[in-house]
């Protein structure tokens, strides 16, 4: 199982869409392992998003982040990663398809409601800014069996 992080931006819990969003993940079949409300600091900011300092959409990317409360989430399955950045859709809400969260939720290209790692580095990195790995819940869920074929042993 892969672990990755999400964060709702200040927009998806402005637009109280925290709800519609963790819902999607979860009917995924996604397990949310952990889950907080924080109001990031410009520091913590700066980290998360130091791969784009440079860029011209930097400085609104750092006060968008710090606008407002966001929910971060740790979310769990297998190929999260991937099948998160699937549900997310394209970066631009301009551009993302229909049935993708930006794709349904947002038409902005910086105000775009979700924030997903993009490889298992990333993740590892990403979660450990935001959660102590006491905060993270890796029990398998009641329902396992019935969201994975795990007839073979290892869940597929
Ligand atoms: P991602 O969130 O789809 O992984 P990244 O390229 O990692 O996209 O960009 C991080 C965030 O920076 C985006 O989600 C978006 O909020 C913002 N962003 C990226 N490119 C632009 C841009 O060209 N204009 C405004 N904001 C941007
Ligand atoms: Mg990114």
């Amino acid at each position: 199982m892969e672990n990755t992080l999400v964060l709702i931006k200040p927009d998806g819990v402005q637009r109280r869409l925290i709800g519609t969003i963790l819902a999607r993940f979860e009917a995924k079949g996604l397990q949310i392992a952990a889950l907080k409300m924080i109001r990031i600091p410009k520091e913590l900011a700066e980290r998360h998003y130091a791969p784009h300092k440079g860029k011209p959409f930097y400085p609104g990317l750092i006060s968008y982040i710090c606008s407002s409360p966001v929910i971060g989430v740790v979310l769990r399955g297998r190929n999260a990663i991937a099948v998160t950045r699937g549900m997310m859709g394209a970066t631009f809400g301009s551009k993302a398809l229909p049935g993708t969260i930006r794709g349904d939720f947002a038409i902005s290209d910086g105000l775009n409601l979700v924030h997903g790692s993009d490889s298992p580095e990333a993740a590892a990195q990403e979660i450990a800014l935001y959660f102590r790995p006491e905060e993270i819940h890796a029990q398998a869920p009641a329902d396992q069996a019935w969201v994975y074929d795990c007839s073979g042993g290892s869940p597929v």
